[in-house]
C-alpha cells in the first residue's frame, strides 16, 4: 500500500478518534473557506475578519480551556492539530488563534481572579471580545526583563506608560494584555479599548504576515482599576508561561505549512515537463522532496511527543525551545526549496511557498528567536547562562 507523502509514518494512527475528528474539522474549514481567500488577502494585506465567527464556532479559541468558561476543553494534543490545520492556510491565521488562546485567553485562566475569567473568557471564546498580548517592546524583543513600561499605585488604581512594539491583533483587540513594571516586579494588566491615554497604531509595509493585524501600542498615564490586574502572578514567569504554552501551538503550525509546501512542489513537479520528463524525475528533485518528507515527518513526531508530555503534566520550557526551533526551521527552509523548484511561477502568491517562506519570517522570529530557543537548549546542556 502506499504510504501518505504528508504523514509518512502514520502519525495519525497515534491520534484518538476525538483528535481525529478536530483534526478533520478544522482541515475542511482550511480547504473550504481560508484556501479561496488566503492568497488575496495576503495581496492586500488584510487580516480576512470575516472567518472569525466560524473559527469560535468551531470552538477554536481557548480550545484547552474548561467547559465552564464557554471553551472546548480539549487536550494539548487536539490544540496542536487545530494549530497545523489552520496554519496549512496560513500563519496569519494560527496567529490569531495562537494570541486570543495562549497569550490572552490563557493568562486570564492561569493568573486571573474569578471575576476576570467569568467576564472575559466566555466572550473571548465566542469572539464577542478579542484580545492582544503586549509584552515586547520597540528596544529589544529578546530581553523583556528589561522591561521599560511601567505601572505606578494610584490610590485604587495603577498609571500606566509605554510601548509595545509588535502586537497581533493589536487594532483588532477590545483588552490588551499588558505586562509592565511595578515596584513588585513585572505584573499583568487587561487594559480595555477606550481606555483614555490607550491608543493602537498599525504596522504597514510588512512583507510577512501581511494577513495579521501588527502594532504599536501605546500608554499615555492610562488608569486602570486594581481590578484589572492580574493578581495571581508576579514576575517575567507571568509572560514566559504564556509564552510556552504558544510556543507549544506553534511547534505544530509550521508543520502545516510545510506540508501546504510540499503538496504543491509535489503537484507542480509531476507536471512540469522539462527536457522530456517531468521535473519530479530528476534524481536532484527527489532528493529535495525526500529531504522535505523527512523534516516533516521528524517534526510532526516531536511535536505529537510534546503534545503527549503537555497532557501528562510533564512538558518542559526547554522541550518547547527545541521544537519551535526545528519545526520552524524545518518549515521554512522546505518553504524557500518548494519555491524555488516552482521556478518563475513560485515567486506569485498564485502558489502557496512563498507566502508560506515570507510567513515564516515573523515566525522564526517573534515568539522567540531561533537564537533565543537554541541558547535556551544550549544553557539546559552546560548548564550555562550564554545571554
Ligand atoms: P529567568 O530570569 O531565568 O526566569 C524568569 C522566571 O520565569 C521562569 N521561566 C519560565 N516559566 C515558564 N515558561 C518559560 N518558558 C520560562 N522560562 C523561564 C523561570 O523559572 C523564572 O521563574 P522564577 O519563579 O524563578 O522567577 O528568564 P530566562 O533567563 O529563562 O529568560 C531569558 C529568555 C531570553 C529565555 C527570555 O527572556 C525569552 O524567552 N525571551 C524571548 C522573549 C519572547 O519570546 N517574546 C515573545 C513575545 S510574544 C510574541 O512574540 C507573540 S507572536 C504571537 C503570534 O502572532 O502568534
Ligand atoms: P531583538 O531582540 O532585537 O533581536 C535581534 C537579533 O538579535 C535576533 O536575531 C536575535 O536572535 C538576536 N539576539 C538577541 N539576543 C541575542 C544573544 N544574547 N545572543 C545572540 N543573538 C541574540 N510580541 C508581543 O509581545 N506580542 C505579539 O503579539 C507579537 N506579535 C508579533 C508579530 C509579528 C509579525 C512579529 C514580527 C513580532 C511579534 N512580536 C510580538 C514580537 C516578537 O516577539 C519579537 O520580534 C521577538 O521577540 C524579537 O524581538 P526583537 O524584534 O526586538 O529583536
Amino acid at each position: 500500500m502506499a504510504l501518505n507523502p504528508y504523514d509518512l509514518y502514520d502519525v495519525r494512527s497515534l491520534l484518538s478518534e476525538e483528535e481525529r475528528a478536530v483534526q478533520d474539522t478544522v482541515a475542511r474549514f482550511t480547504d473550504e473557506r481560508v484556501l479561496p481567500i488566503i492568497g488575496n488577502a495576503f495581496d492586500e494585506g488584510r487580516f480576512p475578519k470575516e472567518l472569525i465567527p466560524e473559527i469560535a464556532e468551531l470552538g477554536l479559541l481557548g480550545s484547552s480551556l474548561p467547559e465552564q468558561y464557554g471553551c472546548a476543553g480539549l487536550n494539548a494534543v487536539s490544540y496542536g492539530l487545530i494549530c497545523q490545520e489552520l496554519e496549512r492556510g496560513d500563519s496569519g491565521i494560527r496567529s490569531f488563534v495562537s494570541v486570543q488562546s495562549s497569550l490572552c485567553m490563557y493568562p486570564i485562566y492561569a493568573y486571573g481572579s474569578e471575576e476576570q475569567r467569568q467576564r472575559w473568557l466566555p466572550d473571548m471564546a465566542a469572539a464577542r471580545a478579542i484580545g492582544c498580548f503586549g509584552l515586547t517592546e520597540p528596544h529589544g524583543g529578546s530581553d523583556p526583563a528589561n522591561m521599560k513600561t511601567n505601572a505606578k499605585r494610584d490610590g485604587g488604581d495603577w498609571v500606566i506608560n509605554g510601548s509595545k512594539m509588535w502586537i497581533t491583533n493589536g487594532n483588532l483587540a477590545d483588552v490588551a494584555i499588558v505586562w509592565a513594571m511595578t515596584d513588585e516586579g513585572i505584573q499583568g494588566f487587561l487594559v480595555e479599548k477606550g481606555m483614555p491615554g490607550f491608543t493602537a497604531q498599525e504596522i504597514k509595509h510588512k512583507m510577512s504576515l501581511r494577513a495579521s493585524v501588527t502594532s504599536a501600542l501605546f500608554f499615555d498615564n492610562v488608569r486602570v482599576p486594581d481590578s484589572n490586574r492580574l493578581p495571581n502572578v508576579k514576575g517575567l514567569k507571568g509572560p514566559l508561561g504564556c509564552l510556552t504554552q504558544a510556543r507549544y501551538g506553534i511547534t505544530w503550525g509550521p508543520i502545516g505549512a510545510a506540508i501546504a509546501c510540499l503538496d504543491e512542489a509535489l503537484r507542480y513537479g509531476k507536471e512540469r515537463i522539462l527536457f522530456d520528463r517531468p521535473l519530479t524525475a530528476n534524481q536532484a528533485v527527489q532528493l529535495k522532496l525526500a529531504d522535505m518528507a523527512r523534516r516533516i515527518t521528524t517534526a510532526q513526531l516531536l511535536s505529537l511527543q510534546l503534545g503527549r508530555l503537555k497532557d501528562a503534566g510533564n512538558m518542559q520550557p526547554t522541550q518547547v525551545s527545541l521544537a519551535k526551533w526545528n519545526n520552524v526551521r524545518m518549515a521554512i527552509d522546505i518553504a524557500r526549496e518548494a519555491r524555488d523548484l516552482l521556478g518563475g511561477a513560485g515567486i506569485t502568491t498564485e502558489h502557496c511557498p512563498i507566502r508560506h517562506a515570507l510567513n515564516l519570517e515573523s515566525v522564526i522570529t517573534y515568539e522567540g528567536t531561533e537564537t533565543v530557543h537554541q541558547l535556551v537548549v544550549g544553557r539546559e546542556l552546560t548548564g550555562i547562562n550564554a545571554f
